[in-house]
């Protein structure tokens, strides 16, 4: 009896085991048990140089693009077995290695010397080094307490330095510090006149300048606190009723995609498909998306700040950077939370909890409405609220913070956006009025003692999207102004449509706003039941180009910011727009690199690169604190669908 008990139990267990716990997908993050095990590996290798490494960067190793999509196909039972690799990079001995390891066979597969331009991302802990050693300088603390302030009230913040010719680099930062004494907003008090250099691998102060003095701005009227006037939490009745997450797998709706996490891009969308209610299939759309580097140069070109133009994915990272959502203030009531795990310079796996929550939204918008009053006797008056699906991440990269929005829709669209907040990087000067400068001060004044520089920020997005399957071309619908020629019309003018298909990757280097044109992926191998090419279109938002010279060394790092729209062939190695190590990189790598080979893009396995790029002049409402300032794109779907997924009764 007992025994058929047991039996009848273990039964129940495996059954409840298999059911609800579905295979893993083979773009899941890595576990902290796989993080272990890679550390685990790399430390009992022969390999003299891995002995004593600092670890830089540790992702999934992604498995190529047709055996990820033919192992979804099988449902988790692919032919054979389904390989599982990482890719790490470490340092030591002021080398950069790069090993990828297997974990299933539970060995290196390949290690070798990275001898290009750039350094990987740099570590949390040697940046807080940089900084905990610099405020103990004998020299600083000099410099400190000549200024009469009080060294325990001083924060200091490690900047990257970019790149500016120099033929031989050293992995360093430079040490910006401010002074607190009253307020927690440490930008809104910057100690002007000290350059600060600190070497990375020698972790010293390799060079130290204490120029001049200026006054310092107040700390009163510099704090940032939740106004009075909270709205509270009041959310309608939204209930996630169609939303499912099983592991990193979403379904919502008619949506299913897999939402991941690396301490580069921060959130990434993959292998996203929408069922066609009509055909009863689900439809290819995106098999990626994330954010592919970020650009933000600041455009004061004195001493202290010209070298600050900087590239925060590769340099450190949008995951890397991540913030743990606060419930009811980055996410509403009704959000679901996803965890993420770093990996430390150890090679130990750290929680990130809460860095990415997902939620039905219903923000008072109308899907579609419509009120016919022409049928006889008859007022028909119909409509849909709009509820979508967000899946969000925060980036806190020091003093910005950037709130990165998905959004699906029933639709079929997905929204992108990025909403910009945080505080401004700010200059200490004398001035207390505009009234009295007459010199460049290459930004605004925001407060009295404090200049607000000139920036821009560049979000740039990777998207392969796999429209209706793998082979797609890149349309452009441009619109173009035509006279009336030979037709019986008081009118003179019209617009019509003329499709150009770009056969090349030179043809789909768009900078935008000159002229009117609709910017679309097609699939050329399959047609709408009345013959349109079956396409998703890329809706952009308003979006500005590198204003920098094409010469100027932060501009060859970031070539790619002088158009908003690239496309390329798909490369397994074409991921991050800036190159993969951007660290000082001499831009010799990344997308405007590739794209210089003009490949073919007609009828290939495309990914279109959108660049959002805020010009940003600071204003007085932008301090203490910045008021979110929203941008975003669409992919909306064009003659994918037969007719309006939502609105149809069939
Ligand atoms: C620091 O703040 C205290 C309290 O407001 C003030 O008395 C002191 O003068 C400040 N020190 C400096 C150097 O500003
Ligand atoms: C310096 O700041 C520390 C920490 O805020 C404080 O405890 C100390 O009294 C200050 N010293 C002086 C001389 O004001
Ligand atoms: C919202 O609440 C109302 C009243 O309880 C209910 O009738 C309605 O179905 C709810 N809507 C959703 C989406 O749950
Ligand atoms: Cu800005």
């Amino acid at each position: 009896m007992n025994f058929i008990r047991k039996i009848l139990i273990l039964l129940f267990v495996a059954l409840k085991c298999c059911h609800t716990q579905t295979f893993q997908h083979p773009l899941d993050p890595l576990s902290p048990n796989e993080v272990n095990e890679i550390r685990a590996i790399i430390k009992k290798s022969n390999i003299k140089f891995l002995k004593n490494v600092t670890y830089h960067f540790v992702d999934l190793d992604e498995p190529d693009k047709d055996d990820v999509l033919e192992f979804l196909s099988s449902r988790g039972k692919p032919k054979s077995v389904f390989p599982r690799l990482a890719k790490v990079v470490v340092r030591g001995g002021g080398e950069t290695y790069e090993v990828v390891v297997d974990l299933i066979k539970k060995l290196i597969v390949s290690d070798r010397v990275y001898n290009g331009h750039g350094y990987p991302p740099l570590t949390f802990e040697e940046l807080l080094q940089a900084s905990l050693l610099t405020q103990k300088y004998p020299k600083f603390l000099e410099s400190i307490s000549r200024r009469g302030l009080n060294a325990s009230e001083i924060s200091c913040m490690p900047l990257t330095i970019g790149w500016f010719g120099e033929i031989v680099t050293k992995r360093a930062v430079k040490i910006t510090c401010f002074y607190r004494n009253g307020t927690t907003n440490i930008y809104a008090r910057p100690i002007n006149g000290l350059s600060i250099l600190f070497d990375l691998e020698s972790q010293k102060v390799a060079r130290f300048m204490d120029r001049y003095q200026t006054p310092l701005p107040k700390a009163q009227g510099t704090e940032f606190q939740p106004s009075r006037l909270k709205p509270g939490p009041i959310f309608p009745n939204v209930t996630n009723s169609k939303l499912t997450i099983r592991n990193n797998m979403v379904t919502w709706g008619n949506w299913k995609f897999h939402v991941g996490f690396n301490s580069r891009a921060g959130v990434i969308i993959s292998t996203a498909s929408i069922y066609d209610v009509k055909e009863k299939i689900d439809r290819r759309v995106l098999y990626r998306g994330h954010v592919s580097e970020t650009f933000v140069p600041y455009m004061d070109p004195t001493e202290d700040w010209y070298y600050r133009t900087f590239m925060d994915l590769g340099e450190f990272g949008f995951g890397k950077s991540a913030d743990t959502l606060a419930p009811l203030v980055d996410c509403p009531g009704n959000a679901e939370f996803m965890d993420g795990y770093l990996v430390d310079a150890l090679g130990q796996p750290q929680l990130l909890p809460r860095a990415i929550c997902i939620f039905e939204r219903y923000s008072g918008d109308v899907a579609w409405k419509h009120t016919e009053i022409g049928v006889p006797g008859r007022v028909i008056r119909r409509g849909e609220p709009e509820v979508t699906l967000v899946v969000r991440l925060v980036a806190t990269v020091g003093n910005y913070d950037y709130i990165l929005d998905w959004e699906f829709r029933q639709s079929g669209s997905i929204t992108v956006g990025v909403g910009l907040t945080g505080v401004l990087e700010m200059k200490a000067t004398s001035y207390t009025s505009v009234n009295q400068v007459d010199e460049e001060i290459y930004g605004t004044m925001v407060a009295k003692n404090t200049i607000a520089i000139n920036h821009d920020h560049f979000v740039t997005y990777y998207l392969d999207l796999d429209v209706d399957g793998g082979t797609n071309s890149f349309m452009q619908a441009k619109l173009e102004s035509t006279r009336v020629k030979g037709l019986h019309t008081p009118r003179k003018s019209y617009w019509r449509v003329k499709q150009e298909i770009a056969k090349r990757e030179a043809e789909a280097r768009i900078r935008l706003g000159l002229e009117p044109s609709e910017l679309m992926v097609v699939n050329p191998n399959k047609k709408t039941n009345v013959g349109n090419y079956v396409g998703y279109r890329l809706v952009t938002g308003q979006s500005g180009y590198s204003l920098l010279a094409d010469n100027d060394y932060p501009e060859k790092r970031a070539a790619y910011t002088k158009y908003q729209v690239w496309v390329t062939p798909y490369r397994k190695s074409e991921r991050w727009a800036g190159g993969f190590y951007a660290d000082q990189s001499h831009g010799d790598d990344g997308l405007a690199v590739w794209a210089r080979r003009n490949r073919k893009i007609e009828n290939e396995d495309i990914v279109v690169w959108y660049t959002m790029g805020f010009h940003h002049v600071p204003c007085q409402e932008d301090f203490p604190i910045m008021s979110t300032l929203h941008n975003s794109f669409e992919l909306r779907p064009t003659n994918f669908f037969d007719k309006n997924q939502i609105a149809y009764k069939s």
